[in-house]
């Protein structure tokens, strides 16, 4: 496949040391030896140095270094090559130019990378990894996308697909035997097979969510009745003054809200107002703000006055939770303490005991980065289509529907597998994600 020479800065526009102008296809050593004067033709994985010119003038415009990669040993398995010039803006812009002006076209954003796909020497979700890296933003989520980069996903895919076929050779197997009633006996054979695929792909699903909170963090609302000590534990969590603490209850307001990085997790914090029946207006709104967020959350952490019993609203409320995403706190244990339940002093910044019991509890998420999970909205989207038409598959099976039927939802099943890391049929897929890629990459 021949495509037409492509240019970016892989670099940003800006005043700084160096420049990169990169170049992928068939001419890009053309060009760079036209605006160079320098045999490259010859070179490879090597570093030439030069003068870029003008070729109107025969004007020198920078003195650079040139970097020829010949495909396919290169990032889009074209010939690529790069120009290392001198950072000022003036100068990139001019080089740019340059070389547009020799025979190349800008680059789309993520169009390196779209080729790399192109040219078989990533499929779409390592390319979707290479994006999550240049836009991971912690050391989780960088772990993650270089994981999936390194083709984790068809670790996963694959054997899913050899499944699947496996399956469906059952029923063109039986086809060939028609003299018994072949029917019932394959909808007898597949009964099973389809639900253990269908077990597998809601575990696939459920591991996508411990890869979610790995990268993403988790959502987590700081809870309970007004002043026991829920913005001082927030600001003691995020060891900061962020939200106001007074000993007047009532104090908190608006969502106030913060990010922590802990060892196994990162948690994004929302301080909310305390929960209680209120006639102030303003109160009123930071209340039913609360109640939103409690219903966003994946993580609750309900604060109580450990110097004081649990009142009948404290543990109404707690009732009303789901005891799965909840950790019940009692603060103030300066005051009074008692064995067997999680006691913290946000006042004095004695938290360990919450901490650790934070680590501890997303400590089993941390398989993510062992193995391959899926990694973004697109991919669970996809496993979630498989899974809706292996449902119909087994329903189709429970109601005796003629086979060639269940093999149409055994088919679609097996095209959305495919299509995770395979863009042929999921083109406008392919477009929507390169887009979303930074210019030069
Ligand atoms: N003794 C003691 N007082 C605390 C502790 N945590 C908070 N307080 C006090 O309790 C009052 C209410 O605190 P605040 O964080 O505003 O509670 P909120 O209404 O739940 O946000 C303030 O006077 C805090 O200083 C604690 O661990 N020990
Ligand atoms: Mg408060």
């Amino acid at each position: 496949m021949k495509l037409d020479p492509i240019v970016a800065l892989a670099t940003s526009l800006q005043t700084q040391a160096i420049s990169i102008c990169r170049i992928s296809g068939d001419d890009s050593i053309d060009i760079a030896e036209r605006l160079t004067h320098l045999d490259l033709k010859n070179q490879d994985h090597r570093i030439c140095y030069g003068f870029i010119h003008d070729p109107l003038t025969d004007e020198e415009i920078d003195e650079v270094l040139i970097l020829v990669m010949k495909g396919p040993k290169s990032y889009t398995r074209e010939d690529v090559v790069e120009i290392h010039t001198h950072g000022g803006v003036y100068v990139t812009q001019k080089i740019l130019s340059l070389i547009i002006g020799a025979g190349a076209r800008l680059a789309r954003p993520g169009e390196f990378t779209q080729r790399a796909v192109l040219h078989g020497r990533i499929d779409l979700a390592q390319a979707e990894g290479v994006n999550a890296l240049i836009e991971a933003d912690s050391e989780q989520s960088a772990k993650l996308a270089l994981n999936q980069l390194k083709g984790s996903l068809s670790q996963l895919s694959e054997p899913l697909k050899e499944e699947l076929l496996t399956i469906i050779a059952h029923i063109e197997v039986n086809i060939d035997y028609p003299e018994y009633d072949i029917e019932q006996v394959t909808r007898k054979q597949l009964l099973p097979l389809c639900i253990d695929f269908r077990n597998k792909l809601i575990q696939i699903l459920k591991e996508a969510q411990s890869g979610q909170r790995m990268r993403e963090g988790v959502k987590t609302a700081i809870i309970g009745k007004p002043n026991v000590g829920k913005s001082s534990l927030l600001n003691a969590l995020l060891n900061e003054d962020k939200a106001i603490v007074t000993e007047i209850p009532g104090t908190t307001r608006d969502v106030v809200e913060g990010t922590i990085r802990l060892d196994k997790v990162t948690l994004h914090l929302m301080d909310t107002a305390g929960l209680r029946e209120s006639e102030d207006r303003i109160e009123k709104l930071g209340i039913e703000k609360t109640y939103q967020i409690i219903k966003d959350a994946q993580l609750i952490l309900f604060v109580a006055d450990g110097s004081q019993p649990l009142d009948q609203d404290e543990q109404l409320v707690l009732s009303k939770l789901d005891p799965d995403k909840t950790i019940l706190i009692y603060n103030k244990k300066d005051l009074d303490s008692k064995s067997n339940r999680l006691e913290v002093s946000a006042l004095h910044k004695d938290i360990k005991a919450l901490i650790d019991q934070l680590n501890e509890r997303y400590e089993a998420d941390q398989f993510v980065f062992t193995k391959p999970v899926l990694n973004n909205e697109r991919m669970v989207g996809l496993v979630r289509q498989a899974l809706q038409s292996m449902d119909s598959a087994l329903t189709a099976i429970k109601d005796d529907i003629a086979v060639d039927l269940i093999n149409i939802d055994l088919t679609a099943a097996y095209e959305s597998i495919c299509a995770l890391t395979d863009p042929e049929n999921n083109t406008s897929i392919a477009d929507e994600l390169f887009a979303r890629f930074c210019l030069g990459k």
